[in-house]
């Protein structure tokens, strides 16, 4: 029996912060998972230290359902982000361990590809909306057939998902968060705009997605989708914070633009009624938060009864540990549409060593055996743990609102 011997937590900066969990085992193989929740970083790295990885020292290294089991079901407290994305984080690295300790690619455990390479989207911002097409032509130069577009918003100084300058990170470095201000009304008034110029720009076949990043009412998320029907949106993003599923059904009932959501959800659970209402077209969950490829390999199984396809979150805080993970599910379930792709700070190459490649649009989770994501732990020192938050928001009234 391959035993777990140690389980460790490196937190690391290069660009970003990102926590990774290695698990090594008696017969010396050792796994890697993406323990990264944005802006909450330590809360994972204490749970895994303080109350994981002692459990794990002494368990067969191959008994992950049963681990998993153990992890979610043993533990009277359960669910939430900062236990499923620790769950998350053992789950990926018992997997790498089993397809090294194979000699296989994960997604040839998981019943092999199903599909030759994975269509993926990226994002193109612009504060103006002719910087937006500019940028739009970049991603497409670099082979996108499929864009997240997002603008800047008249009369606001900070919008989420576009910056005036440089490349976007959603989360700030600093011991507190940056507030911003929010106004919901100018969005809407702007955002059919901003699309319906990157419709009539990129043509008809370009994938073009908008993320609404959970700002807006029912009626208001109903209004939006019908405004961006003409634009033939693969799909509108995060309408509603959506903790309250019920008003899916009323946004449905208004319009026909398909909904995605999910990126901040964590179980099936939070799932169930969202795909057996058939209120949303896309699962977002990532690998990292939502307990790993074995509950997001579930998830997917949900929702392919109710025609609900599968298109994990992958920001630049999804680690290249769980984007590799991603990909190898990816490649082996049916009804996986498409990968997030947002890309990595050049910075973190240095630490971490993927098999997986990017090429024509599309990812590959490449054939190195497990899970093939390597972490260089003398390159990751190198990069201590920065301080970093993701925004608050605020109306123009001062009280706070969904960011
Ligand atoms: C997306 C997301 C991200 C999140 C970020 C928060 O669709 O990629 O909305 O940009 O804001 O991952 O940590
Ligand atoms: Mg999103």
């Amino acid at each position: 029996m391959d035993t777990i011997t140690a389980a460790d937590v490196v937190v690391t900066s290069p660009g970003r912060n990102y926590v990774s969990l290695k698990i090594t085992t008696s017969d010396g193989v050792v796994g890697w998972g993406d323990a990264t929740l944005n802006g909450r970083e330590l809360a994972v790295a204490s749970y895994l230290r303080d109350h994981v990885a002692p459990l794990l020292i002494g368990r067969d290294a191959a008994r992950i359902e049963d681990t998993w089991q153990y992890l979610y079901r043993g533990a009277y407290w359960r669910r939430g982000p900062v236990t499923m994305t620790a769950i998350g984080a053992v789950d990926v690295a018992l997997w790498d361990i089993k397809g090294k300790t194979c000699g296989q690619p994960v997604y040839q455990l998981l019943g092999g590809a199903v599909r030759d390479r994975i269509l993926s989207y990226t994002h193109a911002s612009g504060w103006e909306v002719s910087q937006l097409l500019d940028a739009i032509d970049e991603k497409r130069a670099l082979g996108f057939r499929a864009i997240r577009a997002q603008s800047g918003v008249p009369g606001l100084d900070t919008v989420y998902g576009v910056t005036k300058s440089g490349s976007y990170e959603p989360a700030g470095r600093g011991t507190a968060p940056d507030e911003e201000v929010w106004d919901t009304e100018a969005y809407l008034r702007h955002a059919p705009v901003a699309m319906a110029a990157a419709r009539e720009h990129a043509g008809p076949e370009l994938k073009l997605l908008h993320d609404a990043h959970h700002r807006l009412t029912p009626i208001q998320a109903a209004r939006l989708g019908k405004a961006l029907e003409p634009v033939d949106l693969y799909w509108l993003e995060d309408v509603t914070p959506a903790e309250n599923q019920e008003v899916l059904r009323r946004i449905r009932q208004h319009t026909t633009v398909p909904l995605a959501i999910g990126e901040v959800f964590s179980t099936i659970w939070e799932f169930q009624q969202l795909i057996t209402e058939q209120l949303i077209d896309f699962v977002r969950a990532a690998v990292s938060h939502a307990g790993g490829i074995s509950h997001l390999r579930r998830i997917a199984a949900l929702a392919e009864v109710w025609q609900v396809r599968l298109a994990p979150h992958g920001p630049s805080d999804v680690s290249p540990v769980a984007m590799g993970a991603a990909l190898h599910l990816g490649l082996a379930t049916p009804n996986h549409a498409i990968q997030e792709y947002m890309g990595h700070p050049e910075l973190a190459g240095e630490v971490f060593r993927h098999a997986w490649s990017y090429a024509d649009g599309h990812l590959h989770p490449g054939d190195a055996p497990g899970i093939g994501v390597e972490v260089d732990e003398a390159a990751a020192a190198r990069f201590p743990y920065q301080p970093a938050y993701l925004p608050v928001a605020r109306r123009r009234d001062g009280s706070v609102t969904d960011w």
